[in-house]
C-alpha cells in the first residue's frame, strides 16, 4: 500500500533537503522515551496533583515547600536521564545546517548555540521577591538544599526511569526550611523557569523574532508538544504564515481529530520521537 502522502518519509526527505531554514518547537513528548513525564494526559501528575497547577506562582505561594519537592525530583531525574535517539537527530541536524534553529519548552536541557529554552531551565535559580533580579546559572546541587535529601535510596543503575519518587516520606517541608535569596534576603529561591501568567526572556524573544523575519522558514518540525501554551505555540502559525511546510511528530497526530487539521503539504508522523526522528532526519 502506498503511503499516505502526510506520512510519506520519502517526500519529507525530498522537502527537508530542499529546505534551507529549519524551525523546530519541541515539548515535553521529546523527552518521554528518557524517561521524563509529560504535563498534559497520562503522564501528567505528581502524588496527586496536576503538574499544571504545580508549576505556577500560586501553588508556590500556598505550598513553596510542595513546589520545591516537585522541582527537586524533576532536577534529581533530570540529572540521571540520557538524551535520547530523537534530541540527538536534532543536534545532529545542528551541526549540519547552521541554518537550523530549535525553539524548546523544555527545562531539562542545557542551551548550545542554536538551541532556544523558551521556558527557562530547572537549573537555574532566581529570587521569587518582585523587583529582585538575582539568579544563578548551572545550580545542579543535587539535593539543592538539605530539606531535599532524597529519603529513599535510587533503584540500583539501569533501571529504567521515571524513578520512584525519592521524596515519597516527605510531606511537607516549612517555608523556614527552604533558602531565601542572597542580595535581597527576603524572596525564598525558586526555580528559574517560566510560569504561567510570567514574561518570557526579553532577549530571548528578540533574538527568535530577528531569526524568523531573516528569511522565509522554509520547514518546521513539531515535536512531542500538545501545542497549548503560548507563545510558544504561535510559532507554530507564524511560520505557515511564511509559508513554511509542517511536520509534526507526535503520537497523537494521526488520530482522527488531529488529521482533519493537517494542511496540504504537511507532514504528521503519528510515532515516539524517539523512533522516528533519526529515521525522519537521517
Ligand atoms: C510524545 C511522546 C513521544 C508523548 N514522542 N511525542 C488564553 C489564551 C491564550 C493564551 C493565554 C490565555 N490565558 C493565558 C494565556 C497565556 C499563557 C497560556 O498559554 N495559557 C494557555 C494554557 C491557555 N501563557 C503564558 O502565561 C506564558 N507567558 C506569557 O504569555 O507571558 C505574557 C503574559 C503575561 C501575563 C498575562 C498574560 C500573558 C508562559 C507560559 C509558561 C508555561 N510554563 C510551563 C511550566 C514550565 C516550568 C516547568 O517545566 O515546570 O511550561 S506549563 C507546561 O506546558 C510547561 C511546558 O513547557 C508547556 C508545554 O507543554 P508541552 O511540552 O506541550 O507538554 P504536554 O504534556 O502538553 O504535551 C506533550 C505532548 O507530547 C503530547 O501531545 C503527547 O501526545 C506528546 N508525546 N509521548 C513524541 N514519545
Amino acid at each position: 500500500l502506498p503511503m499516505a502522502p502526510h506520512n510519506d518519509v520519502e517526500s519529507f526527505h525530498e522537502v527537508l533537503r530542499s529546505s534551507r531554514r529549519v524551525l523546530a518547537l519541541c515539548g515535553a513528548g521529546l523527552s518521554a522515551s528518557s524517561g521524563l513525564p509529560t504535563f498534559r494526559g497520562a503522564g501528567g501528575y505528581w502524588r496527586s496533583h496536576d503538574a499544571t497547577k504545580l508549576g505556577t506562582m500560586r501553588a508556590f505561594k500556598t505550598d513553596p515547600g510542595m513546589v520545591w519537592l516537585f522541582y527537586g525530583y524533576r532536577r534529581h531525574t533530570c540529572l540521571r536521564a540520557r538524551p535520547n535517539p530523537a534530541h540527538r537527530a536534532l543536534a545532529a541536524l545542528a551541526r549540519e545546517n547552521q541554518d537550523f534553529l530549535c525553539l524548546t519548552q523544555n527545562v531539562d536541557s542545557h542551551p548550545p548555540e542554536q538551541l532556544r529554552t523558551l521556558h527557562g531551565s530547572l537549573f537555574d535559580i532566581k529570587c521569587s521577591a518582585d523587583g529582585c533580579d538575582w539568579v544563578q546559572h548551572d545550580n545542579f546541587d543535587d539535593p539543592f538544599c538539605p530539606p531535599l535529601a532524597p529519603a529513599s535510596e535510587d533503584p540500583p543503575p539501569g533501571r529504567p526511569l521515571p524513578l520512584l519518587d525519592p521524596y515519597h516520606r516527605i510531606k511537607h517541608i516549612p517555608e523556614e526550611e527552604l533558602p531565601t535569596c542572597p542580595k535581597c534576603k527576603d524572596g525564598l529561591q525558586r526555580p528559574g523557569v517560566v510560569w504561567f501568567g510570567e514574561e518570557l526572556d526579553e532577549d530571548m524573544m528578540k533574538g527568535i523574532n530577528e531569526w524568523m523575519n531573516d528569511g522565509k522558514v522554509d520547514l518546521m518540525l513539531v515535536v512531542g508538544t500538545s501545542a497549548q501554551v503560548w507563545p510558544a505555540a504561535g510559532y507554530i502559525s507564524r511560520a505557515k504564515l511564511h509559508g513554511a511546510r509542517i511536520a509534526t511528530i507526535n503520537p497523537e497526530a494521526e488520530d482522527e481529530t488531529e488529521l482533519y487539521k493537517i494542511q496540504p503539504g504537511d507532514f504528521a508522523f503519528g510515532r515516539d520521537a524517539a523512533e522516528s526522528l533519526p529515521l525522519l532526519l537521517e
